[in-house]
């Protein structure tokens, strides 16, 4: 009786202390604070029984009395005959950011806890406050700074920060992080996913040090449907009347000072009638400036208007096809995450070379650097949240989680031109639980920023020829966008799709989000033999054909850029661990398919010139 009341005295002041950890908003536009960068060799520890977290009888360390006894303490022996079962500084390093999949052939597989730990020098100074700030962490994060712990995040791609005001040591500092990609079913992604679990620090690691009413977040976008007004929102990270914040872009001469209300806040709509718009033919940024008394903070932010009429996509105001391509964020010639501006570039500039103006940045948020590379390169982006297949819609908490993933995406690409569609998920089942959790998930959206689209890749079921869509879904979303496998999953060979038609009940753009179909980079023969570039390439021609019978196609995104590593691709010969329906190779060459998705982007260009 007594071991269940300890227990149930444990369980409670678990759940107390992990909300009491102090979990603040996301700092806007982090590259341009004052920051340390933590990336580089971190020291790791490979712990698959979780030893460095559990005691013996599995009660978590940093829920006992003292709240040591874990390796978060980054203890070191101090005599010959102290005890001490590990020890980060004679341990392996790697490279962060970076998955640890790609880093060790022993993890290459490997699913559960990685500690990871980066000492680093600190000065702090009284009237300052200091956060530490990663890009992302996949999946589960638990976040110790000196031994004490500072939080927890869950979800593996988008960013989070916890203060370390008053924690920060002169000196060195210990910077220790549970990683845990454990996959579970109730989780945002749940179980089952298409694509590799890479674990890991696999974003920037920053010390950021911030005066004491810094500005959290900030926008400037144009309102919706208007060419000439723009909203500028402030919010500083407390509750601070009467703080003047000046926004400045010295290009067009404006100039403009707003005082912040109780709540901290600035919201203002003003006209500015000389903006040359952003589009990918011109992708104009403009550097902004947002001044207080302490703060400078520099960005590059282009202005354009995205709004859907019927069955046309209106890009500042111009109806547009979107010539797209899908993306993961991994670099098959390395096969991992990719890790540098380089590796983001390397895949938007194969876009490019396909004549793309858009992307489908698939199934999750990607790194904030290759958004901001979208903007500079002129492509349009579909910005999508791991909701994908078959996800716990009736667990509340699994909702809520879903909820912050697609708030922390809004928040952080906000400002960029090059973010036309909110994507709140991909090839959910029909049901009801779901149609409620997604409806949700899509005013969210909407509350968060509606100069925006917001959509989802929806699914398609077949009546003899006809290829049905009326997911109630596509009521409440801007596109009729759906992934089709006519072809490869079903419907024959290649050349027996154009027998297709398509019945779609909503009077909207159609933008096809995935079609495609596995092809061995090399491997030649006939177009009826599954695995060949020769298939793949009848493919694409008999899709195009298909689906050029869509009047209201406005654009797609077929599936996928490059080849990709999935553990659910197990043939021996042709997969061997990788999904083949990348129009590029894992070596880095082009496939036959990719030159006839770029002949038709060429027409499609010409067409809507
Ligand atoms: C899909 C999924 C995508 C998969 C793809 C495939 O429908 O959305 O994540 O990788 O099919 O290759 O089967």
């Amino acid at each position: 009786m007594l071991k269940l009341k300890y227990r149930l005295l444990i369980i409670c002041l678990s759940l107390f202390s992990v909300s009491t950890y102090a979990q603040v908003s996301s700092i806007q536009n982090i590259q341009s604070r004052k920051i340390l960068s933590l990336n580089g060799k971190w020291n790791y520890i490979v712990d698959p029984y979780e030893n460095g977290f559990y005691d013996y009888r599995h009660d978590p360390f940093d829920q006992s009395k003292s709240g040591s006894g874990g390796f978060y303490d980054d203890r070191v022996q101090k005599d010959k005959t102290e005890l001490i079962e590990y020890n980060f500084d004679l341990s392996p390093q790697m490279n962060v950011p970076g998955d640890w999949n790609s880093q060790s052939e022993k993890l290459e597989l490997y699913e559960g806890t990685v500690w990871l730990r980066r000492k680093f020098n600190a000065q702090p100074e009284t009237d300052k406050r200091y956060f530490v700030y990663f890009g992302a962490v996949n999946y589960e994060a638990h976040v110790y700074l000196n031994g004490k712990k500072l939080g927890i995040h869950k979800g593996g791609f988008t960013p989070f920060q916890f203060e370390v005001t008053g924690k920060l040591k002169a000196g060195e500092n210990s910077l220790v992080v549970k990683a845990d990609n454990t996959r579970k079913p109730d989780e945002i992604p749940t179980i089952n996913t298409d694509w590799w679990n890479y674990g890991g620090i696999t974003r920037d690691v920053f010390l950021a040090e911030l005066p004491a009413h810094y500005i959290n977040d900030y926008k400037l976008q144009l309102i919706k449907g208007s060419n000439n007004t723009l909203n500028f929102v402030v919010k500083l990270a407390d509750a601070t009347a009467g703080q003047e914040i000046t926004v400045a872009i010295p290009e067009l001469k404006l100039e403009k000072t707003f005082t912040t209300d109780a709540e901290g806040k600035i919201n203002q709509q003003f006209q500015w009638n000389k903006i040359n718009l952003w589009s990918p033919e011109k992708p104009k940024l403009y550097a902004v400036t947002i001044k207080s008394a302490n703060e400078n903070i520099q960005d590059k932010i282009g202005f354009r208007t995205i709004e859907t009429s019927g069955n046309n996509i209106l890009l500042n105001g111009k109806s547009i096809f979107l010539r797209g391509i899908s993306i993961h964020d991994e670099n098959p010639l390395l096969a991992g995450r990719l890790r540098s501006e380089g590796d983001m570039r390397m895949m938007l500039q194969w876009a490019k070379e396909m004549n793309c103006n858009y992307v489908r940045l698939a199934h999750y948020p990607h790194n904030e650097e290759m958004v901001r590379l979208a903007d500079e390169m002129g492509l349009l982006v579909w910005a999508e949240v791991p909701v994908y297949w078959t996800i716990s819609w009736e667990n509340p908490a699994t909702y809520a989680n879903a909820k912050q993933q697609l708030t922390d995406l809004i928040v952080r690409d906000k400002n960029r031109a090059s973010v036309i569609v909110w994507s709140i998920g991909n090839e959910t089942p029909l049901s009801s639980p779901r149609l409620s959790f997604m409806s949700n998930l899509a005013e969210t959206a909407r509350s968060l920023d509606d100069t925006r689209l917001v959509a989802a890749a929806l699914e398609v079921h077949r009546e003899g020829n006809t290829i049905i869509l009326n997911d109630p879904l596509g009521e409440k979303i801007d596109l009729v966008s759906f992934n089709e496998y006519a072809g490869w999953y079903w419907g024959g060979t290649p050349s027996e799709i154009t027998r297709y038609s398509f019945n779609i009940k909503y009077n909207k753009p159609v933008v096809i989000t995935e079609f495609g179909g596995d092809a061995l980079g090399g491997f030649h023969a006939d177009e009826n033999t599954r695995w060949s570039e020769e298939y793949q390439e009848a493919l694409y021609k008999n899709q195009i054909t298909m689906l050029s019978k869509i009047d209201a196609l406005r654009g797609m995104t077929p599936w996928i850029l490059t080849d990709f590593r999935s553990p659910r691709r197990q043939h021996p010969v042709y997969q061997n661990f990788w999904n083949r329906k990348g129009l590029i190779s894992e070596t880095g060459k082009k496939k036959k398919a990719f030159f006839v998705l770029q002949d038709f982007y060429n027409q499609m260009q010409v067409k809507y010139k």
